[in-house]
C-alpha cells in the first residue's frame, strides 16, 4: 500500500445499491465478454481469441491443456488495485467496494469464478488472507475463512475449477514485520503456526493439490540484530511441524516452499533453488518439500530466467511454476505476464524432460500494469501468457521429438560413458590412478564449447 494511498481501494463511495446487483446468485461480472476460443486464424488485432492455445490438442503425447495446467491467482487479479509506493489505486473493478467486509469478499469470490470460467483455466490459488478478512481474534478470522471457503466450494463444484494451491499470508500484517517462522519472539511465531494450522484444514477441504510457503519477512535487515542460525532452526522447525499436521489431518497435497532473493527483506532465507534444495536437506525435510519456482524470483537472485527451474528439476524438486517474467531493466518483482516465447520454450523443456508438472501447475502470479485500466485487460494479459506457454509447448514438443539438444549433449559427455570417465562416474577411482592415466594421455585436447552453435539451434525452434 502506498504511503500516499488511502486504506480503502475503490471509489469510497458508500452507495450500498451500486454494488447490489453484484449480489446476487445469477450477477454477471463481465458483461460483453463471452467464453474464449481458439482461432488459429485470427488476426494481430484480435486479443480475446487463443491463437495456439487449443486445450484438447495433443502436443507430445498429452493434451495441452495436461501439460500446462495453467492457474490464475486470486490475489493480484481479484485484490490488485494498482496502487504503488507513488500513487493510489487506478484499477477499480464495479463490483469491488474497497471495503474490507464480507460481503465484498463473496462478489470478488463470484468474479472471480466467472472469470476462471470465460477464460477456461481449470486453476485457481489464493492466500488466506485475499479470500477473506481478517477478524479481530484467531478465532473471529478462522470463522471468516470457513464462510468464505464454504463459497469457494459450492463455486468450485458448480463450475469444475479446481484448487492448485493455497497459502497463508504471513508477511502483510504488522505483527510480522520481523518474519513469521524466523521471528524473534516466540508468540508470534505461534500465531503463525495457528494461521497455517487453519489454513491447511481450508486447503484440504477445498481440495487443493499444494500448499506453498513463501517467506518474504523470512530473512533480515541487519545482521546487528539477527541470530540467523536460530532464526533458520527456528524457521525448520515450522517447516517440520507444518507437514506433521499436513499428514496428522490427511492432507496430501504436496508441501512447497518458494524462493526470493529479497524484497521485501533485504535478504531471504530462501534466496534461490539451491538454496532451499541445501536448507531442506541440512535439516532433513528434502523427502516432505518440493519446490514452487517463480522466474522473476530467479533474475532477481541474478541467474537467469530459466535457471531455479533447470536446478529444481534436475534434483528431482521442481513441484510448481508461478510462471511470471520481470523486466530485466528494472531491479524489482514487477510479477509481469511472461510474453518471452524464449524464456517460455526453456521452462517448457524441463516440464517435458521431467514428465509434466502434475499435481503442479503454471500459476499465473502476475498483475495488469496499473495503466492498463479496463476489465477487458485481465482477459488479454492471460491470454497472451497462456498462448506463449501454447507456443512454448510446441516449440519444447519439436526439440525433444527432433532430440538435436539431447543428442549433442549427451556426445559432449561421452568420455564419461566408458573407461576413466565410467569409474569416475561410478566412483571407483583414485587420485592416484587418475595421475596415472593423466600421465599417460598426454595434455588432452580442449573442445570447443560451441555456445553460438548451440544458441543457433534454439533459435531454429523458437
Ligand atoms: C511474492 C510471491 C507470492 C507467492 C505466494 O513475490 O510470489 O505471491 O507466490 O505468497
Ligand atoms: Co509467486
Amino acid at each position: 500500500m502506498s504511503s500516499f494511498a488511502p486504506e480503502s481501494t475503490g471509489s469510497g463511495q458508500s452507495d450500498a445499491s451500486r454494488y447490489a446487483k453484484y449480489d446476487q446468485e445469477d450477477a454477471v461480472f463481465f458483461e460483453g465478454i463471452d467464453a474464449i476460443s481458439f482461432n488459429a486464424n485470427a488476426g494481430p488485432t484480435e486479443s480475446l481469441v487463443y491463437k495456439h492455445y487449443n486445450p484438447k490438442q495433443e502436443v507430445y503425447g498429452r493434451s495441452m491443456e495436461d501439460w500446462l495446467r495453467y492457474s490464475v491467482c486470486f490475489w493480484h487479479t481479484f485484490r490488485g488495485t494498482g496502487a504503488d509506493p507513488f500513487g493510489f489505486p487506478t484499477l477499480v473493478r464495479p463490483w469491488d467496494d474497497g471495503s474490507n467486509s464480507m460481503a465484498n469478499a463473496k462478489r470478488r469470490l463470484r468474479a472471480a469464478f466467472e472469470f476462471f470460467t470465460k477464460l477456461g483455466v481449470k486453476y485457481w490459488t489464493f492466500h488466506d488472507r485475499d479470500i477473506a478478512p481478517e477478524g479481530s481474534t484467531i478465532e473471529e478470522t478462522n470463522r471468516n475463512l470457513d464462510e468464505i471457503a464454504d463459497l469457494a466450494l459450492k463455486l468450485q463444484e458448480k463450475t469444475g475449477v479446481k484448487l492448485l494451491w493455497a497459502t497463508s499470508n504471513l508477511f502483510a500484517h504488522p505483527r510480522y514485520m520481523n518474519g513469521a517462522g524466523s521471528n524473534p519472539d516466540a508468540r508470534i511465531f505461534s500465531y503463525a503456526a495457528a494461521q497455517v494450522k487453519k489454513c491447511l484444514e481450508v486447503a484440504k477441504r477445498l481440495g487443493a493439490e499444494n500448499f506453498v510457503f513463501w517467506g518474504g519477512r523470512e530473512g533480515y535487515h541487519t545482521l546487528l540484530n539477527t541470530d540467523i542460525l536460530r532464526e533458520q532452526n527456528h524457521l525448520a522447525s515450522f517447516f517440520r511441524m507444518a507437514s506433521e499436521y499436513k499428514k496428522k489431518i490427511g492432507f496430501t497435497g504436496t508441501l512447497l516452499i518458494e524462493p526470493k532473493p529479497k524484497e521485501p527483506s533485504k535478504h531471504q532465507y530462501d534466496y534461490d533453488a539451491m538454496t532451499v534444495i541445501a536448507f531442506l536437506k541440512t535439516y532433513g525435510l528434502d523427502k516432505e518439500y518440493k519446490l514452487n519456482i517463480e522466474p522473476n524470483h530467479t533474475t532477481l537472485a541474478g541467474h537467469g530466467y530459466e535457471h531455479d527451474v533447470v536446478m529444481a528439476s534436475a534434483f528431482g524438486m521442481l513441484g510448481s511454476v508461478d510462471s511470471n517474467t520481470g523486466s530485466p531493466d528494472l531491479g524489482w518483482d514487477t510479477d509481469q505476464f511472461p510474453m518471452d516465447i524464449k524464456n517460455c520454450t526453456q521452462v517448457m523443456r524441463v516440464i517435458l524432460d521431467q514428465g509434466g508438472l502434475a499435481p503442479g501447475g503454471l500459476n499465473f502470479d502476475c498483475k495488469v500494469r496499473r495503466e492498463s485500466t479496463n476489465l477487458r485487460d485481465m482477459f488479454i494479459s492471460h491470454i497472451g501468457a497462456m498462448d506463449s506457454f501454447a507456443r512454448a509447448l510446441k516449440c519444447a514438443a519439436k526439440i525433444k521429438e527432433e532430440g538435436v539438444f539431447t543428442k549433442y549433449v549427451k556426445e559432449r559427455y561421452s568420455t564419461f560413458d566408458s573407461g576413466i570417465g565410467q569409474k569416475i562416474e561410478q566412483g571407483t577411482t583414485s587420485f592416484e590412478e587418475l595421475e596415472k592415466f593423466a600421465m599417460e594421455n598426454g595434455e588432452p585436447v580442449a573442445v570447443s564449447g560451441e555456445q553460438e552453435h548451440c544458441e543457433n539451434m534454439l533459435n531454429y525452434y523458437v
